[in-house]
C-alpha cells in the first residue's frame, strides 16, 4: 500500500534533532536533575495541569502553553502521584502531538484508494453503514473495539451508544489484552475490582517484591519512588522476581530468577512454607477469610482450556474450602519440589515467605503483564491475594497487594465506565438490577440492554472472520500491530463485506485496512478524564486546538449516534458536553463504595481517588479506620463478597499451553522499553526516543549467541507455529535473557512480532497470554 510506504519512509527519514540519549534518563536520580533544570526555567509560558498521557502511573504535569502551542513539560509539584517528577515519555509527551504526518482530514477508501473527504461526510458514511449493516444483519453485527486510552467520556458514550442506543453488548476495549486477569483476580478473591491500597503505600513498606513487573521501565515514576523510599531506609529491601534481568531487577536488592509460568508453583511454595513456620494471622484468618476451592473441569485435549478455539469446555466453580484442605492441597508444593521445575532454589524460597512471614515487615507487592497476560491469569492473582490474606497484610498502610495499570485510563475507563461486552457502568449485563439501574439512568427499557454478553476481544476479531460481525469501529488503539496471532486477524478484517472504521491521530497499520479514517482531536487538544493505578480520577482542560478537521472520539461517537437518531440519548450541547456527560456517569456510581469527585473537585485539584464520600478521597478500602463503607469498627469488611470476607482459593500450578520442545526450542516472551509507547505510533515521531530505540530486536543469552555461533547485531529469523521474521540479535543489552527463552518488544511497526505470537488465553478473564510461547532461532 502507498500509504504504508511513505508511512516507513517518514519514520526512517525523520531527523533526529536531539542529542539526548532518552536512556539516561531511566538511570535513578537523573530524573530528579531534569527537573531542577525545568524548575529554572523562567516563567515565560502558561502552565496548565493535566495528568500524563501515557501510562497507568498517572503523573500530573504541568504543560508550558506558548502562542497556542503546547512546548514545555513538567511535573506537577502539587501532584501527590508523582510530587514534580516526570520520566522521559512524559517529558516528552506534547511532541507526540506535533508528528508532521498528523491525521487532519478525514478519509474514505474509493475503488480500493483512501481518500480525503470533509469530515461530515465521513460521518454520515459510519452512520450509513452501520445502519445497513443492522438491517443487514442484525444488531449484533456491528462492533466497537476501544482502549483504556479512552477518556472517561468517551467510554461513557461508546457504552451508552452501543448498550442503550443499537442495544447490543458488541463493545470491547484493548484493556482486554492487559487488565482482565486483574479484573477477575479481584472478582474473584474480593468480589470488587480494583486495588483496595494506594501508592502512598509505598512510602510506609520495607519489603518490595515484584512477581514480573519491569517497573524500571514501565512504571518509572513509582519505582523512583520506592528508590526514594529505600535511600531514606537503608533496611528497605526490594526483590524483584522476573524471567529475564532487566534494569528493575539490576536496582532491587536481590533478583530472582524464574522460569516462565512457574510464578503459581512459587506462590503455592511461599504459602506452604508460612503455614508450616506457623507465620500466619490466625485471627484475622478467622475473622475475615473464606476458602474456596476451584472446580476446574477441563474437557478434552491436556492443552486445551487455553481458549484455543478448538471447542474446550472449561468450568470453574467455586467449592468451599477449608483451612486443613488448603494444607493439604498445598504438600505437593514443599520448597524442594517446586525448587525442581522453577528454578529457583529451595533457600530463595524460604526467604520469600520470610519476608511474607515476619512480624516485623510490611509488604507491599507489586504485578503488571508477567501475571496477567498468563493462560492462568486469574489463578496467579489470587495466588498472591492469598499471601497477604494467610498474613493479614492488606488493606493498611504499606501491606498492600497491588496490581499495576498499564494504561492512562485502562481502570478509569475500561473497568469503572465498564466498556467491556459483560459490563455496565455500574456493575454487569447478566445482572437484571444492574440493567434497571443502568436504564433509569439511561432512561431506556431495561430489556433493550441485552442480558448475555457477546464478544470477548480475541473472538470478537474471530467473529470478524467468520462474518458473524461486519462492521468495526476502532478508536485509540491499533489492533494491527497489537493483537496476538495477527496476521488472521489482519486476513480476517480484508475479507468481503466487511467495514472497517479507524479513529486514530497517524497513519498505523490499522488505518491501513480502514474503510474510513477519522482524524482525533487527542489528549489536551480536548476536555477529558483518566482514572490511573491508585484510583485516582483526573481532569485536563482543553489546552490546545486540534489540528485540520479532527474531532474528539467523545464527539465523532456521539455525532454517529445522532445520525442514527439517538438524539435524545445525547441531549448535551458541544460547548459544556464533558461536563455533563461527567456528571451523569456519577449517577451510576452513587454510593459509598464507588462515589466519584465531584467535576468540580476534578477540576480545581490534582485529581481524587473514589470512593469519594463526604468531601474526602479513600486511601484503603476494606479497612474500616479509613473506608466509610466498611461496617463502622469491623477492622477489615471485605464487602464486595456476600459474606463479607476474603477469598483464599486453591489453585494449583498448571503448564504454559505451548512450551520449548525439539522443534521450536526456545521461549518466546514479548514486551516494552522505557521510550516507546505500545505500538510506537506516537513515541516514533519523538525524535529522541525514537532516536534511542530506533528498531525492534531480538534479546538473546551470550551463551545460547555463543553456542550457536551467533554474533551481537547479526540477523536471526524466528519461526514460530504461526510465521516467521528476521530480527537482528542483541547481546547483553538493556534485557538480558536467561539462557532457552529470547525477547522481543512489540513498538516496531516494521517487525510485527504479533504475527509469531499465541492467541491463547485465560479461560475466565480472556485475556491472552503474550508472554510466552515457544521459537526456533535459524541462522541465516
Ligand atoms: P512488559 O514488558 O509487558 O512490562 O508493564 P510490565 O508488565 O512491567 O512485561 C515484562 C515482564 O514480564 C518482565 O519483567 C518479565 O519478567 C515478566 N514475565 C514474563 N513471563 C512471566 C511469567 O510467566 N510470569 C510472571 N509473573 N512474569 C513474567 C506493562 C505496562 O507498562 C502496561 S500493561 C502498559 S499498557 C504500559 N505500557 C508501557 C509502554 O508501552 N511503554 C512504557 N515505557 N511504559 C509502559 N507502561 C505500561
Ligand atoms: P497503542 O500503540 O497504544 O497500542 O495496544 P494498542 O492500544 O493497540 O495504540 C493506540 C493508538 O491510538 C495509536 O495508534 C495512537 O496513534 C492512537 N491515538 C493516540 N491518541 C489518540 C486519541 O486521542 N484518539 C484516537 N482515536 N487515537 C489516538 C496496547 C495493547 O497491546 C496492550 S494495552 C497490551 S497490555 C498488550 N501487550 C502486548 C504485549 O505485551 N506483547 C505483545 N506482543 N503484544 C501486546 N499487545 C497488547
Ligand atoms: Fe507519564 Fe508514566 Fe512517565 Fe509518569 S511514569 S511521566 S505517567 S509515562
Ligand atoms: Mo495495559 S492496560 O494496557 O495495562
Amino acid at each position: 500500500m502507498d500509504n504504508n510506504v511513505s508511512r516507513r519512509r517518514l519514520l526512517k527519514g525523520m531527523a533526529y534533532t536531539s542529542a539526548v540519549a532518552a536512556a539516561n534518563a531511566m538511570l535513578p536520580g537523573t530524573a530528579f536533575a531534569q527537573r531542577a533544570e525545568l524548575m529554572d526555567q523562567d516563567d515565560q509560558f502558561q502552565w496548565k495541569k493535566t495528568p500524563c498521557r501515557f501510562c497507568g502511573v498517572g503523573c500530573g504535569l504541568l504543560v508550558g502553553i506558548s502562542h497556542g502551542k503546547a512546548v514545555a513539560v513538567k511535573g506537577d509539584p502539587a501532584s501527590p502521584v508523582n510530587k514534580g517528577l516526570c520520566c522521559v515519555k512524559g517529558y516528552h509527551s506534547v511532541q507526540a502531538l506535533y508528528g508532521s504526518d498528523r491525521l487532519k482530514k478525514a478519509m474514505v477508501r474509493k475503488n480500493g484508494k483512501l481518500e480525503e473527504v470533509p469530515i461530515k461526510e465521513a460521518l454520515d458514511l459510519v452512520a450509513l453503514k452501520m445502519q445497513q449493516t443492522i438491517k443487514q444483519h442484525g444488531k449484533d453485527s456491528v462492533s466497537l473495539y476501544g482502549s483504556g486510552q479512552w477518556t472517561i467520556p468517551d467510554g461513557y458514550v461508546a457504552s451508552k451508544f452501543m448498550k442503550a442506543g443499537i442495544g447490543t453488548n458488541n463493545l470491547e476495549a484493548n484493556a482486554r489484552l492487559c487488565m482482565a486477569s486483574a479484573v477477575t483476580g479481584f472478582l474473584t478473591s474480593f468480589g470488587a475490582d480494583e486495588p483496595m491500597g494506594c501508592y502512598d503505600d509505598i512510602d510506609h513498606a520495607n519489603v518490595f517484591i515484584l512477581w514480573g513487573n519491569n517497573m524500571a521501565e514501565m512504571h518509572p515514576i513509582l519505582f523512583s519512588r520506592m528508590l526514594d523510599r529505600r535511600l531514606k531506609d537503608p533496611s528497605v529491601k526490594i526483590i524483584s522476581m522476573e524471567t529475564r534481568t532487566t534494569r528493575t531487577g539490576e536496582a532491587a536488592d536481590k533478583q530472582i530468577l524464574f522460569l516462565p509460568q512457574a510464578d503459581l508453583a512459587i506462590a503455592n511454595a511461599i504459602a506452604h512454607e508460612l503455614l508450616k513456620e506457623d507465620k500466619v494471622d490466625k485471627s484475622f484468618l478467622d475473622k475475615h477469610v473464606s476458602f474456596k476451592s476451584g472446580k476446574t473441569k477441563i474437557e478434552g485435549h491436556a492443552t486445551i482450556g487455553y481458549g484455543l478455539e478448538d471447542g474446550y469446555k472449561f468450568t470453574d466453580e467455586a467449592k468451599p474450602s477449608d483451612l486443613e484442605a488448603y494444607r493439604d492441597f498445598l504438600d505437593d508444593y514443599t520448597p524442594e519440589a517446586v525448587a525442581k521445575y522453577t528454578g529457583v532454589s529451595a533457600d530463595d524460597l524460604r526467604y520469600l515467605a520470610h519476608l511474607y512471614g515476619s512480624k516485623k515487615t510490611k509488604v507491599m507487592s507489586l504485578w503488571c503483564m508477567g501475571m496477567n497476560q498468563h493462560t492462568r491469569g486469574t489463578w496467579i492473582n489470587n495466588l498472591v491475594y492469598n499471601l497477604h490474606l494467610l498474613t493479614g497484610k492488606i488493606s493498611t498502610p504499606g501491606n498492600s497487594p497491588f496490581s499495576l495499570t498499564g494504561q492512562p485510563s485502562a481502570c478509569g475507563t475500561v473497568r469503572e465506565v465498564g466498556t467491556l461486552t459483560h459490563k455496565l457502568p455500574h456493575g454487569v449485563v447478566m445482572n437484571k438490577q444492574h440493567r434497571e439501574h443502568a436504564a433509569k439512568i439511561w432512561g431506556v427499557d431495561p430489556d433493550h440492554i441485552p442480558s448475555k454478553p457477546t464478544y470477548h476481544t480475541v473472538d470478537m476479531f474471530r467473529a470478524l472472520d467468520s462474518g458473524d460481525i461486519r462492521f468495526m469501529w476502532i478508536q485509540v488503539t491499533n489492533p494491527m500491530v497489537t493483537m496476538p496471532k495477527l496476521k488472521r486477524y489482519r486476513e480476517a478484517s480484508q475479507k468481503e463485506g466487511r467495514f472497517i472504521v479507524v479513529s486514530d491521530i497517524y497513519p498505523t497499520p490499522t488505518t491501513d485496512i480502514a474503510d474510513v479514517i477519522l482524524p482525533s482531536a487527542m489528549w489536551i487538544e480536548r476536555e477529558g478524564m483518566y482514572g490511573n493505578s491508585e484510583r485516582r480520577t483526573q481532569h485536563f482542560d482543553q489546552l490546545v486546538e486540534p489540528p485540520g478537521e479532527a474531532m474528539s472520539d467523545t464527539l465523532q461517537l456521539m455525532e454517529v449516534a445522532r445520525r442514527m437518531g439517538y438524539n435524545n440519548l445525547f441531549p448535551w450541547d458541544d460547548e459544556n458536553h464533558i461536563e455533563e456527560i461527567y456528571k451523569e456517569y456519577c449517577l451510576h456510581q452513587a454510593g459509598s463504595k464507588h462515589g466519584m469527585a465531584p467535576y468540580e473537585v476534578l477540576k480545581s485539584q490534582a485529581g481524587a481517588m473514589w470512593p469519594y464520600v463526604n468531601g474526602k478521597s479513600t486511601q484503603w478500602r476494606f479497612n474500616s479506620d479509613y473506608d466509610p463503607a466498611c461496617k463502622p469498627g469491623s477492622g477489615f469488611d471485605f464487602y464486595g463478597n456476600k459474606d463479607h470476607k476474603a477469598n483464599i482459593w486453591l489453585r494449583p500450578f498448571q503448564p504454559a499451553p505451548e512450551v520449548p520442545d525439539n522443534e521450536y526450542p526456545f521461549w518466546l516472551c514479548t514486551g516494552r522499553v522505557l521510550e516507546h509507547w505500545h505500538s510506537g505510533s506516537m513515541t516514533r515521531r519523538i525524535p529522541t526516543l525514537h532516536k534511542s530505540v530506533p528498531e525492534a530486536y531480538v534479546e538473546m543469552s551470550r551463551d545460547d549467541a555463543k553456542r550457536m555461533n551467533i554474533l551481537d547485531g547479526e540477523e536471526v529469523r524466528l519461526v514460530t507455529r504461526r510465521g516467521k521474521m528476521n530480527f537482528k540479535v542483541k547481546i547483553d543489552g538493556r534485557g538480558r535473557p536467561v539462557d532457552g527463552q529470547v525477547f522481543v518488544p512489540f513498538f516496531d511497526e516494521n517487525y510485527l512480532i504479533n504475527e509469531l505470537t499465541l492467541d491463547s488465553y485465560c479461560p475466565i478473564s480472556k485475556q491472552p497470554d503474550y508472554k510466552k510461547c515457544s521459537v526456533r532461532i535459524e541462522k541465516i
